[in-house]
């Protein structure tokens, strides 16, 4: 098995429950493993235009899929989501990005990994960390870690645009 990191976003429909659900689904499919889900964080949309709030989480999946298959997986539960959606012209009922597969570097037209925007987006780093090991962060992310960075914590003290979601807080908004 390898393990692998997979980031979620969603910013239509119920966001959360697209997020949450989208994750349920994950930890069923085949050869594959649910180890660790981060905490559900809202976040500003980065992009252009005016866009509703996010939701993001990242999970860890232990899988003896090739990176192929995982990702084929995972636009699949995209189209399942994606069918469930009603307002045709809106932003995203959930993105599925494969952040990291084992410690493979991967370039081919339909797949990049590590992905190639994860190490600039604070609503996958934060949730990543939630589950990563510190190895992992170190070796990924050194120069992105701050004074306290030899125990592989990263400082997002300063961040207004990303906020944990409690269980029982429904709204994702500020
Ligand atoms: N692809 C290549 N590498 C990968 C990978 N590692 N994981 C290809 C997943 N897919 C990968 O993806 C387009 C193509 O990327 C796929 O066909 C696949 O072969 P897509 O999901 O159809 O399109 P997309 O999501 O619109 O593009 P992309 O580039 O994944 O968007 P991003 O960069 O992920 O940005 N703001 C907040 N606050 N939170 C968010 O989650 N997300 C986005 C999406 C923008 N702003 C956001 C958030
Ligand atoms: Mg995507």
């Amino acid at each position: 098995m390898i393990r692998s990191y997979i980031a979620l976003g969603s910013n239509l429909n119920q966001p959360r429950q697209q997020v949450s659900t989208a994750i349920s689904t994950l930890a069923t499919l085949a050869n594959c493993q649910l180890i660790a889900q981060s905490r559900l964080y809202g976040s500003v949309a980065i992009g252009p235009g005016e866009q509703d709030n996010y939701v993001n989480a990242v999970i860890a999946l232990d899988t003896s899929l090739s990176p192929a298959s995982l990702l084929l997986a995972l636009q699949s539960i995209e189209a399942e989501h994606q069918r469930q959606r009603n307002v045709r012209w809106a932003a995203r009922t959930l993105d599925l990005d494969l952040l990291l597969y084992g410690t493979e570097s991967i370039n081919t037209p339909e797949l990049t990994v590590p992905h190639p925007r994860m190490f600039e987006r604070d609503f996958v780093l934060r949730p990543l960390a939630d589950i990563a090991p510190a190895e992992l962060l170190r070796h990924y992310l050194h120069n992105k870690l701050g004074k306290d960075g030899k125990d592989g914590k990263l400082d997002y003290s300063d961040n207004d645009n990303l906020w944990v979601l409690e269980p029982d807080d429904k709204a994702i908004t500020n």
